[in-house]
């Protein structure tokens, strides 16, 4: 009983970020929907680089893109607004069939003025920067300045009514404001007034939203983690009123993207763009920034462990797991899976275009046609049922997994049943044999395979993935309880929603394990039990 229900009928209420027990849905014309995402380069924001564009978005079946919008590029001079860009952006994305995640880089581009207009960058008596310890200034825009704030804000607004004017059909789905967030290098401001404001107590509405005692800001979050905080509050203030004046104007979901530090390690983590939605202080956003719909992490790390601290972590029943940008190599491409696997509303490799620039070794050296491959197969498989994805993820339990340093077993549980992922294995599952050692699995010490699954019916799971063998068991069985694999189908979902079966999976296909190769596949598997 696969979660039918029909197309819906063209919806022009805005996009927004709808959440009911613990789960979300990013919900586009009415109707859940899955960001098959990818970020273009940060100097693709012109219409002459539009052409590099759109060929590597339909290349890997993307049905969304992210792109700046520059200050300084629709307010060059004070008070005069240019929205020449998005007449183009616009258009030329409705031809090409691409929703849009408009990126505002303004008082913070990874933490820097840079993208400020001219009039903002050559004025800092007027626009403060933060002050160092010794009273000379940072490189960083003051979050205590009323001007910088007013400033950023009128800018926005006026984009924000842009849209409002121009978009009716939401081509615009999403907007983040600010840009990898926060301050490198020095954690507070102390210019006269923030210092008083640090020794000063913390803001009452934020120890209660937190459970904690009234208290300073070194009483309240201990030394080491007492500044971050002190500037994350003032930061998200600063980033809530942006987002909520904009909102006033159009009501689109809004996230605050994360330049991240250690997973494992909150104090080291602090020193990382402190300020910004770092995954030790989303609990600060929150109770700061009740316009921003989601904080959201940025991954440029490679280790499988850390990616997954770093999903776990932003994977909240109070924030909707979005991906806006992760490195473009293909060995990124597995985390896709866990990605899925914890409701994740949308998923984008940064770097998307062939304007022939490489952020090695953040992303890949070339963008070469394995690399794309490695996204696209993915999407290829979950465009058409995009949709329908997103709709079984904010309402059943799911799942997921990718290859770990280690290639080790994963296994997860839904419902009474327990998934197991095995990777770098033979279609029968053998470890030892004798002929691995010539003919070890290919995938063997490659940075690939993962799956996502999810709970479609009490003994029915859908799942996807590619590299992997997938087994299924019962988590707790009762004495002379044993489960099994009673029918696999593979297949995809209907523009209606229903389950369309392409061909049964049978004998070596799932007698030893159900084995993917290197395409991914959609499955269904219904699983029953036995009692000797
Ligand atoms: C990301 C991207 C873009 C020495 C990096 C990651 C994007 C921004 N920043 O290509 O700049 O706009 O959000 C920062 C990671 C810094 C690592 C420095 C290693």
């Amino acid at each position: 009983l696969a979660v039918a229900s029909p197309a819906p009928a063209q919806d022009s209420t805005p996009p927004r970020i709808e959440s009911r027990n613990g789960k979300h849905a990013l919900i586009v014309d009415g109707a859940p929907y899955l960001m098959l995402g990818a970020q273009a380069h940060n100097s693709s924001n012109y219409p002459a680089m539009l052409p590099t564009v759109w060929p590597v978005m339909r290349r890997i079946h993307a049905n969304t893109l992210e792109i700046p919008v520059a200050w300084e590029q629709i307010e060059p001079k004070e008070g005069q607004f240019d929205f020449s860009w998005l007449d183009v952006l616009l258009r030329e994305a409705r031809q090409n069939d691409v929703r849009l995640v408009l990126l505002w880089f303004a008082t913070w581009k990874n933490t820097g003025a840079s993208y400020t207009p001219m009039w903002v960058k050559t004025d800092s008596k007027r626009f403060p920067h933060m002050v160092k310890a010794d009273g000379t200034p940072h490189y960083v825009l003051s979050p205590h300045s009323r001007t910088n704030l007013e400033a950023d804000k009128k800018a926005f607004v006026r984009l924000m009514q842009y849209l409002k004017d121009n978009d009716p059909q939401n081509t615009v789905i999403m907007v983040q404001p600010e840009n990898e967030l926060g301050s490198y290098g020095l954690m507070r401001d102390h210019a006269p007034e923030p210092r008083k404001l640090f020794e000063g107590q913390v803001p009452a509405d934020l120890v209660k939203k937190l459970g904690k005692r009234p208290g300073t800001w070194r009483q309240v979050f201990g030394e080491g983690l007492d500044e971050q905080a002190f500037t994350t509050w003032h930061m998200a203030r600063y980033v809530d009123e942006i987002a909520a004046a904009g909102k006033k104007v159009k009501p689109l979901p809004m996230y605050v993207n994360a330049s991240l530090g250690d997973p494992f390690d909150a104090k080291s983590a602090a020193n990382s763009a402190t300020g910004g939605p770092q995954w030790n202080v989303i609990d600060i956003w929150k109770a700061a920034a009740p316009s921003v719909d989601a904080t959201a992490p940025d991954i440029y790390n490679r280790d499988q462990k850390a990616v997954i601290a770093y999903l776990d972590h932003y994977a909240r029943p109070d924030n909707a797991l979005l991906v806006p940008e992760i490195g473009n190599a293909a060995d990124y491409a597995r985390f896709f899976w866990p990605t899925l696997g914890r409701g994740g509303i949308g998923f984008a490799p940064f770097g998307m275009d062939a304007s022939g620039y490489s952020n090695y070794p953040l992303g890949a050296k070339v963008l070469d046609e394995e690399t794309l491959e490695a996204f696209a197969s993915k999407y290829r498989l979950f465009a058409p049922i995009a949709r329908q994805w997103a709709r079984i993820a904010s309402t059943s339990p799911t799942w997921g997994a990718a290859k770990g340093a280690d290639a080790a077993d994963q296994s997860g549980v839904l419902g009474r049943w327990r998934v197991t992922a095995q990777f770098e294995l033979w279609e029968f599952g053998e470890r030892d044999a004798p002929y691995l050692k010539a003919d070890p699995h290919p995938t063997k010490g490659k940075p690939v395979g993962g799956m996502v699954a999810a709970q479609t019916g009490p003994n029915e799971i859908v799942i996807a993935g590619s590299d992997v063998r997938v087994r299924f068991g019962l988590d707790k069985p009762a004495a002379g309880e044993s489960g099994s694999v009673l029918r696999v189908e593979e297949g995809s979902f209907a523009p209606d929603g229903r389950w369309q079966m392409r061909r049964v999976l049978n004998g070596d296909q799932t007698d030893y394990g159900i084995n993917f190769t290197g395409t991914p596949m959609l499955l269904r598997v219904t699983l029953g039990t036995n009692r000797n």
